[in-house]
């Protein structure tokens, strides 16, 4: 266990520390070849879920970002018209029109919120695909997916793969939800910003029986949190509103049963494994922090974010958090809005459902920052095979593969994970 942690704390303090490594320009797209013109009229999905308009910086980018893939698509379309009719193959092809459109939690019924609920725990009862020699706390195939995470913990944050590896891994998670829990929609997102100033006010922490359960039960006389490490005290959180297990809603009882690796607290039950891959089941702890939520997912710091980083690896390095200079960055700062165990853990904090909220809505932000620029985006990438490229090590390519494990989905290149209407993939946010 001391050595993980310590092995981590290391890596992690190194995430956005090392210099930039030479970014090489992208290699260029294949058929994306059209310059766009400036976006003037109303976005497309006129025909999606009625929605309030939103005050917020972050949605209008999105929508700017969806009326300029339209256009970038329309051109295309207008581009290759006369290569022929459209064959078999053109007519099952992902379009907007027919792709699946993912929702902030708020804007789904209460029906379709308690089929989402009944999905997951769906999926917790189901029996693991992980052998148990390989990960003996995998025990349901929610949990094929904690195992994958921490595994491949320390190839897949602060690396070229983290945005298409997380969008591969919450596409796979939703995919299980359906085809294996006869859920009928798609993986909602927690919409940080319009939630910051205090989250345990959203309809998805609130705590009832259409939330994902709220925070934790209070325990007081905790210390602060320090990230990345005790030892490297880049940002220290202040303990939030609970700390302990869940007081209400629907994951009050579930069952935490890998990890932890890097626990935020020592009262966490440690793991029987070094790995964080052996049994330990325990309660699901929550600690909703307002000063993460305030801090670092605020409208301005994802507008920030979105606007001003138009180097891929600027914007995924920033996303992720520049620890030693004391920026958390919205990906961590969302983690630590949910906080406690596992949620504040950076192995295995899938092992509480929040994680694929937040993590659609790290995808939402790729995918905006794409669609700002779909043609010198789409295939954009940066970064390296290892932690803040410490050690040093090859840039990530397009051609390196991702690899979910016993998550059960087959293998991909990073190529095809770079759009939304391709690949495995046909959906867009709305
Ligand atoms: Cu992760």
């Amino acid at each position: 266990m001391k050595a993980s942690i310590v092995a981590a704390a290391a890596l992690l303090s190194s995430v956005g520390a090392a210099p930039p490594p030479p970014h090489p320009p992208p290699p260029p797209p294949p058929v994306l070849s059209l310059r766009l013109p400036t976006p003037s009229q109303p976005g497309p999905l006129a025909s999606g879920p009625p929605q309030a308009e939103s005050q917020l910086g972050t949605d209008e980018l999105a929508d700017v970002g969806l009326r300029n893939l339209r256009l970038f698509l329309d051109a295309q379309r207008v581009n290759t018209k006369n290569v022929g009719p459209p064959g078999p193959k053109d007519a099952k092809k992902c379009t907007l029109e027919n792709a699946a459109v993912r929702r902030e939690w708020s804007a789904l019924s209460e029906k379709e919120k308690k089929e989402y609920i009944a999905a997951v725990q769906c999926l917790a009862e189901k029996p693991s695909k992980t052998p148990s020699e390989l990960a003996p706390g995998a025990k349901s195939r929610y949990d094929d997916f904690v195992a994958t995470h921490i595994n491949q913990t320390l190839s897949i944050h602060g690396t070229g793969n983290f945005l298409t590896w997380h969008r591969y891994f919450t596409w796979a998670y939703e995919q299980a939800l359906r085809n294996e829990c006869g859920y009928k929609g798609y993986q909602p997102y927690y919409n940080w910003p319009k939630w910051a100033e205090d989250p345990r006010k959203s309809p998805l922490f609130d705590g009832s029986d259409t939330s994902i359960s709220g925070d934790g039960e209070f325990i007081a006389g905790r210390n602060n949190t320090c990230i990345p490490s005790p030892d490297a005290c880049g940002i220290s959180l202040p303990p939030g509103n609970g700390g302990g297990c869940l007081k209400s809603g629907p994951f009050k009882d579930f069952k935490v049963n890998l990890g932890p690796v890097v626990p935020v607290s020592a009262n966490i039950p440690p793991n029987p494994q070094p790995d964080g891959l052996g049994y330990n089941p325990r309660c699901l702890s929550r600690d909703i922090s307002l000063n993460a939520s305030q801090g670092w997912t605020r409208d301005s710091s994802v507008v920030h974010l979105l606007k001003e980083n138009p180097v891929y690896l600027d914007f995924a390095t920033n996303m992720q958090g520049n620890f030693p200079e004391g920026f958390l960055g919205v990906h961590t700062g969302g983690h630590f809005t949910i906080g406690a165990d596992p949620g504040g853990d950076l192995f295995a904090s899938p092992g509480d459902p929040a994680f694929y909220f937040h993590h659609a809505m790290i995808d939402r932000s790729y995918w905006t920052w794409q669609n700002l620029d779909v043609e010198n985006r789409m295939f954009a990438l940066g970064g390296t095979l290892t932690v803040g490229n410490n050690p040093p090590s090859r840039n990530t390519t397009l051609d390196d593969v991702l690899n979910l494990g016993f998550v059960g989905v087959p293998e991909v290149q990073i190529r095809d994970a770079v759009d939304t209407l391709a690949g495995p993939f046909c959906y867009v946010y709305a």
